[in-house]
């Protein structure tokens, strides 16, 4: 082609866009028809091809016309989406009408799931008795879930704890456990936190999930003993289940304290003579507890002959069923809306 042809081809591809865009309708044409001349692949580019087989003179020339062609086709692509835009807000102000007289839609106000309710209420309930809140990971170690814990490579402890592995070796935690470890390590003594977080079991049946929640107590300071377990354990319970709750400590095992406890409230249904709810016992056993192992404070690098200390874990979703009389756990994570409206 030679230089005129050149200049002559570019407008008429120009004359050519700017009318097929006068015709769209939609600005997702007009997308379209500009793309067709100034894309890449477009018919612009198919000449600009050509530059290369001309003199200087003429690439110039075709250079400067080419610029102007651009130019027009964008300024008529603008002009167009402008206009598109235009008319339909109109259509829109002529056709779409909002009947102000239908009633407004009615917004409930929420109060949040009840086991986050329990969650904030005991978070607060411990920051009270003076401890602080201290945070660790869903994805676990083996070192810090287990084995520093005192739960041997064999130990049957562990099948009571099965969860899911991970195939890096480490596991969604069985117990918020491992914060004791974690603080130890990190802290600096005397130390006194509590703990809450979701923790996972391969368990499932009307009072276990596998997927629950725990709050962990955890306190370390010299000359702390089983009486300051049982006073703080003590002032819990009648903040939350009322003053004068009965409560007791039965002999139980975990290989991270020693000794260990299972903490029971009197049940706080029938008042301690045996109910359904209490297996007749007159006890609802709510958690666990004990002198943290002096094996375990020694891999924290705490001395046990100068330092000691008590530790809890205990169940959130237990401690919810109990004050709001939930009977089944599985409630608590259905999401069903005639439930959560009754908190
Ligand atoms: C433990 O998890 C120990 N880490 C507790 C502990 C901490 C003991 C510090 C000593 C010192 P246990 O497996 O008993 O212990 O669980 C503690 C509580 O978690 C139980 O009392 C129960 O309330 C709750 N729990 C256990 N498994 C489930 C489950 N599958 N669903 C809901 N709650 C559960």
């Amino acid at each position: 082609m030679t230089t005129e042809e050149m200049i002559s081809k570019l407008d008429s591809i120009q004359g050519e866009a700017v009318a097929a865009l006068a015709q769209t309708e939609r600005v997702e044409d007009a997308i379209q028809v500009k793309n067709r001349f100034l894309g890449k692949k477009g018919q612009m580019q198919d000449v600009m091809k050509l530059l290369r087989d001309l003199p200087n003179d003429g690439k110039r020339a075709v250079g400067q016309a080419s610029n102007a062609a651009k130019n027009a086709i964008e300024s008529a692509y603008l002009e167009r989406v402008e206009a598109l835009e235009a008319a339909e807000v109109e259509r829109q102000l002529r056709e779409e009408t909002v009947d102000v007289t239908l009633p407004g839609r009615v917004f409930t106000k929420s109060n949040g799931n009840p086991l986050t309710l329990m969650e904030a209420e005991l978070i607060d309930l411990f920051q009270e008795l003076g401890f602080e809140v201290a945070d660790g990971p869903e994805i676990e170690s083996d070192f810090y879930n287990f084995e520093a814990l005192n739960f041997p490579d064999d130990h049957p402890a562990r099948d009571m704890q099965d969860t899911i592995m991970l195939e890096n070796g480490h596991l969604l935690r069985t117990h918020t456990s491992p914060v004791q470890v974690r603080t130890m390590l990190a802290y600096e003594l005397p130390i006194q936190v509590i703990s809450p977080g979701r923790v996972y079991r391969h368990d499932f049946d009307p009072t276990h999930s596998p997927v629950f929640h725990q709050i962990e107590g955890l306190h370390v300071d010299k000359h702390i003993t089983m009486r300051d377990l049982v006073g703080a354990l003590k002032a819990f319970v009648d903040k939350c289940f009322g003053v004068g709750t009965k409560m007791r400590l039965r002999p139980s095992y975990f290989p991270f304290t020693e000794p260990s406890a299972e903490v029971d409230i009197g049940c706080i249904f029938c008042g301690g003579d045996g109910c359904k709810v209490c297996s007749h016992t007159g006890w609802l056993e709510i958690l666990g507890s004990g002198m943290v192992d002096p094996n375990v404070l020694r891999g924290a690098g705490i001395d046990p002959e100068v330092y000691s200390g008590y530790a809890f874990g205990l169940g959130v979703e237990r401690i919810a069923m109990l004050k709001y009389e939930i009977p089944d756990i599985r409630l608590l994570f259905d999401n069903d809306i005639r439930f959560l409206r009754q908190f």
